[in-house]
């Protein structure tokens, strides 16, 4: 006997396309084949997808975001907008403040997080005070625990890493068997494009995206690609905004270096004309890097499309636009420097990507799972994540490929009151997630309970040699 037995869907792996069923037992896949016996529960899959609980790699929650600025989603609000959009584990980062230890940071994301999460999660660490303390034993210890990647910062200027101290920490990453990820944009280009602007009385969100141009963000990343290869250790360059970021990824591989890129959403659907709106609207398009133009979405599309992108992941970084506390902050108001950098995006990562890449012929399906799922499971170390296969986890997305819908922030879950992607039409939804077993949404409709989701523990990346 079963406990949940999924039957007649069309199954997608990152490899085949196959009809089966699928036995669920005690929270894993036990059996796929035709004419499963009885489960406890059954859900009919006819005329749907089954696949793989989207991984998103790359969110921000409940993360600290400067004086009197909030971000608009905690554990709870934050996984449950996941768990809509279709995904079944998520990745935040645990962000380590100047002259705190790597090991507080983390217990208090635990204690933030303790019995409030709709789908698994698994923290990345953010180091921004690369002590030698921090990186010859607190991060060892961390990484021995399950937190194997972290993310480092050369911008921001309480982020930010110099040059010596990016090779220490890459250096501490290849010694501990962790994987660095890259922010890459040139914090003193930026500081002396926002003093021009600034002098010429641009102020406006738009100056977001002006004093942040591709080439702030292909020398950082060119450096960090430099850096990496001088250290001799993988790295994860993430959301990459553009085609010559893209080339300087391509290079390093012709070089023999082993690079993950990952881009994002917004850098296939928005660009810099969006930060532009009427009324200050433009700062709910504020992120970095920012959105491009045209081309620059035609080279992001092509790089997901030919494997210079091995992970599509949100960046969700959400903040409320009509609170004081969110892009219209006081400050906010009167100068773009004050906008807080970020947009939500977990919930429509997958159902953008299915739409926009899959039903209109860009990727293949099995491609949608590599680049939503699988690859998220193997870079970071997730054991028994991101496929469908006997002993995985029951991590599933039943999804309708028929669903027509525009996307309303209404509609979603997240804590912020708008979506970059209002009034977007999109085809397939994900109607129906189970996590380990325990069916979460049925038809859209919420049926699990917070504490469901649980930390997990990651193994060493299966990027690194
Ligand atoms: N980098 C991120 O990864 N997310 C939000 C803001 C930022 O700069
Ligand atoms: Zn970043
Ligand atoms: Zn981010």
């Amino acid at each position: 006997m079963f406990d949940l037995v999924i039957r007649n869907g069309t199954v997608a792996t990152a490899a085949d396309v196959f009809k089966a069923d699928i036995g669920i037992r005690a929270g894993r896949i036990v059996q796929l084949g035709e004419g499963l016996e009885k489960g406890v529960e059954e859900i009919d899959a006819t005329g749907r997808f089954v696949l793989p609980g989207g991984i998103d790699s790359h969110v921000h929650l409940s993360q600290p975001s400067g004086d009197n600025i909030a971000m608009a989603d905690d554990f709870a609000s934050g996984t449950l907008s996941a768990l809509f959009g279709g995904n079944t584990c998520v990745l935040p980062f645990c962000l380590q403040q100047k002259g705190q230890s790597l090991r507080k940071a983390v217990q208090l994301y635990h204690e933030e997080a303790a019995g409030k999460c709709y789908t698994d999660v698994s923290f990345h660490l953010i180091i921004s005070d690369p002590t030698p303390s921090v990186l010859g034993q607190e991060l060892p210890a961390l990484v021995a625990d399950g937190y194997t990647s972290f993310k480092i910062f050369m911008t921001y200027e309480n982020l930010r890493l110099n040059d010596a101290e990016i090779l220490a920490t890459m250096d501490a990453a290849r010694r501990t068997g962790a994987l660095v990820m890259v922010h890459c944009e040139n914090e003193d280009a930026i500081r002396y494009l926002i003093g021009r602007h600034e002098e010429a009385g641009d102020v406006k969100p738009k100056a977001h995206a002006m004093t942040r141009p591709v080439a702030v963000e292909r020398e950082a990343t060119h450096r960090a690609l430099s850096l990496a290869e001088i250290v001799d250790v993988p790295v994860v360059i993430v959301h990459v905004s553009n085609g010559q970021a893209i080339n300087e990824i391509r290079a390093a591989r012709m070089r023999g270096q082993r690079v993950v890129g990952e881009t994002c959403p917004q850098y296939l659907m928005l660009t810099a004309d969006d930060l532009d709106g009427m009324n200050w609207e433009g700062a709910k398009f504020v992120c970095s890097p920012p959105p491009r133009d045209k081309d620059e979405q035609a080279a992001c599309w092509l790089g997901l499309q030919e494997g210079v992108f091995d992970l599509y992941s949100s960046d969700h970084c959400p903040f409320r636009y009509n609170d004081p506390k969110g892009k219209l902050n006081p400050r906010g108001r009167s100068s773009f420097r004050h906008i807080p950098n970020g947009i939500p995006g977990v919930e429509t990562r997958l159902p953008i990507l299915f739409s926009e890449g899959v039903m209109k012929g860009r990727i293949t399906l099995p491609r949608f799972v590599a680049l939503t799922a699988t690859n998220h499971a193997r870079t970071y170390g997730l054991e028994r994540k991101g496929g469908i296969a006997i002993g995985m986890d029951a991590d599933l997305a039943i999804w309708d490929p028929e669903e027509r819908r525009t996307i309303r922030h209404a509609d979603l879950h997240d804590g912020a009151d708008y979506s970059p992607y209002e009034g977007l039409e999109v085809q397939g939804w994900p109607t129906t997630v189970i996590l380990g077993g325990h069916t979460m949404v049925n038809e859209g409709q919420l049926v699990g309970t917070p504490g469901t989701g649980r930390h997990v523990a990651r193994t060493r990346s299966q990027v690194l040699p």
